[in-house]
């Protein structure tokens, strides 16, 4: 991705070698803190996050041990630890005819343990030049690589500036927030990319054009996050100007315990954010789950919240905002 002109969080460029002199000695130029990755993780497995040098070496030796346990890959490199960064990620688009376009960015920081709530498009406050400049540097990149296919470029995005760390080859949970603003269908593209076909469409036919929101709805304790699985008893999706909804359950339908939790996406369009907020906030209050437990209670209270609906909030915000809560309940 260096080579390709993506710009990159600082780190060791490839995999960390054997010598505790070298590895130091990356650090040192890296500044902390810093991150060990393993390269064989993902999902937000196998990584720690070193404060000191004198914990370096021990942490080092401890990552590549879960991750030849857990990964059957003992390597591991070291990034720039970023402390409060928003989550980004560009969708692109590439056919095997040397053509490739962007289709906007995602904001996906409203997450708790890895695992996305909230994802919108487009990214609140990211200037338009921004967002054409990164995303530029993502379709070269495209070209560079040779890639085909639907995919997204994962970003940090820390004061004013992009850092990428890791690249999704596939369709996304979240695609539908930019196929609402961009009006363009991801899952068609990427089978008539796989055809052959070429895209249908330049990067000055692509405009983005509004704002969406996708609540992931999960058959969990909204508060408690364990899982409830069982039969849907009475189901009453949302629907109206803007909404959308994606989902294959139905009444009578049982949730099988063995499985991702989510049986569900609701996604609302508005001219502008507070219009696909206040449509989210109705379309929510009117859908009706029963038989198992789901979050949406705690969406509700999120799309009631300042910091999430003032927008911009970093990846940290819903852990910290839950464990704030925990602690009010508490006393
Ligand atoms: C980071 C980071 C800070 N600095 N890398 C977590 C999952 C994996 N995809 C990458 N992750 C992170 N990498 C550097 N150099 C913070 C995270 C991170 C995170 C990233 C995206 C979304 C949610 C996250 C939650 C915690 C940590």
């Amino acid at each position: 991705m260096i080579k390709a002109g993506v710009p990159c969080v600082a780190g060791s460029e490839g995999a960390l070698p054997d010598a505790p002199a070298e590895i130091v000695k990356i650090a040192r130029k890296i500044g902390y803190p810093v991150i060990i990755k393993a390269s064989g993780g993902g999902g937000g497995r196998g990584m720690r996050v070193v404060h000191t040098e004198a914990a370096l070496l021990n942490a080092v030796n401890l990552t590549r041990q879960e991750a030849g346990a857990a990964f059957g890959n003992p390597t591991v490199y070291m990034e720039k630890f970023l402390e409060n960064p928003r989550h980004i990620e560009i969708q692109i688009l590439a056919d095997e005819h040397k053509n490739a376009v962007y289709l906007g960015e995602r904001d996906c920081s409203m997450q708790r343990r890895h695992q996305k709530v909230i994802e919108e498009a487009p990214a609140p406050d990211l200037p338009a030049r921004m967002r054409d400049r990164i995303g530029e540097r993502c379709v070269d990149a495209c070209k560079k690589i040779g890639y085909r296919g639907a995919g997204t470029f994962e970003f940090l995005y820390e004061n004013g500036e992009f850092y990428f760390i890791e690249m999704n080859t596939r369709v996304q949970v979240e695609h539908p927030v930019t196929e609402m603003i961009t009006g363009i269908d991801i899952v068609q593209m990427q089978i008539r990319i796989a055809a052959g076909e070429k895209l249908p469409f330049r990067q000055r036919d692509i405009q983005f054009r509004g704002h969406a929101l996708e609540c992931r709805i999960n058959a969990e304790d909204p508060y408690r996050f364990t899982p409830s699985p069982g039969k849907i008893t009475s189901y009453h999706p949302p629907g109206g100007p803007g909404i959308r909804v994606d989902s294959h359950v139905y009444q009578g339908y049982s949730v099988p315990p063995n499985y991702d939790s989510m049986v569900g996406k609701v996604i609302a369009y508005g001219a502008d954010r507070d219009q696909a907020i206040r449509r989210m906030r109705v379309a929510l209050s009117e859908m009706v789950v029963e038989g198992i437990l789901t979050n949406i209670p705690l969406h509700q209270d999120l799309l009631h919240d300042k910091g999430f609906v003032k927008g911009g909030a970093s990846i940290h915000y819903l852990e910290q905002k839950l464990a704030q809560e925990k602690k009010k309940s508490a006393k």
